[in-house]
């Protein structure tokens, strides 16, 4: 069978001192985070995805979170400057690995994380938020154009996905914490309660299942009331350094290769 793309990078021993925005302690265990990126990358498989793996990058602690170093959108990447000046340079390894399946560009100018461009109902929603400014987004809108690139003003949160995803093509889950739900026209927006907007960030998989943080209970049982299958992944020590689901693979769902895995 067939079965769309998903690159993840592998976590370095440099993880122990990722970007955090408030003090780690007990500090991040490297090791934990390979084995819960190794149960990501199962349930990222079992739920559809073909998963191919960036090797780590030492001099880049950040660069698991591969999903903010490029945006994909259809058959073509956009690989980003990334808004904290320590992940620059995360792009090139994805570079070389994505240009084995999409054709790679690479911003001129301004910022952008990729955590912070959501493709929902046929749009692109872009945050402007501490990591992606207004010259980003524009080069993101002329980049992705004819497709619409809606601009949006980010809260509270790290990034835009930080508090909203997509659930299914009409369909976001959107916590308060991080925009304006008023930007969503259009689309079934289905609001996270509680204080944490990280509750939001899900990954739809191809088989229609979505990925849930196992800590966040509240989203699992409101995914599943939906009618969503849902698959709980333990992803803590991730979120330890501020990162959520969608952060640590970029889904190539227009890519797909033949593949005999179950
Ligand atoms: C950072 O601060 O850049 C990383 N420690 C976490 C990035 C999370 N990425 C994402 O939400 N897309």
């Amino acid at each position: 069978m067939r079965r769309p793309v998903a690159l993840v990078r592998a976590v370095p021993d440099s993880f122990v001192s990722c970007v955090t925005s408030r003090p780690v302690s007990p500090p991040l265990y490297p090791d934990r985070a390979r084995e819960q990126h190794a149960g990501y990358v199962a349930a990222l498989e079992a739920g559809g995805f073909a998963v191919f793996g960036v090797p780590a990058d030492e001099s880049h602690p950040d660069c698991s979170f591969i999903e903010d170093a490029a945006v994909v959108v259809g058959r073509r990447a956009l690989l980003t400057n990334p808004g904290h000046p320590s992940r620059r340079g995360e792009g090139r390894g994805v570079g070389a690995v994505l240009s084995g399946w999409v054709a790679v560009e690479e911003m001129e100018a301004g910022t952008l994380d990729g955590g912070d461009v959501l493709q929902a109902g046929g749009r692109v929603f872009a945050g402007l938020s501490a990591r992606s400014d207004a010259t980003g987004v524009a080069m993101l809108a002329r980049f992705c154009d004819p497709i619409e690139v809606v601009p949006v003003p980010v809260r509270d949160t790290l990034h835009l996905k930080s508090g909203v995803s997509a659930l299914d093509e009409e369909t976001v889950l959107w916590h308060p914490a991080a925009c304006s739900r008023e930007v969503f026209t259009g689309l079934r927006v289905i609001e996270v309660p509680g204080a944490d907007p990280e509750a939001a960030n899900v990954v739809r998989l191809p088989d229609g299942s979505i990925l849930v943080a196992a800590h966040q209970v509240v989203t699992a049982d409101l995914v599943a009331a939906m009618g969503y299958p849902v698959r709980p992944v333990d992803v803590s020590e991730f979120a330890r350094a501020d990162g959520g689901l969608t952060c640590l693979s970029l889904r190539l769902r227009s890519v797909s290769v033949v593949s005999s895995t179950a």
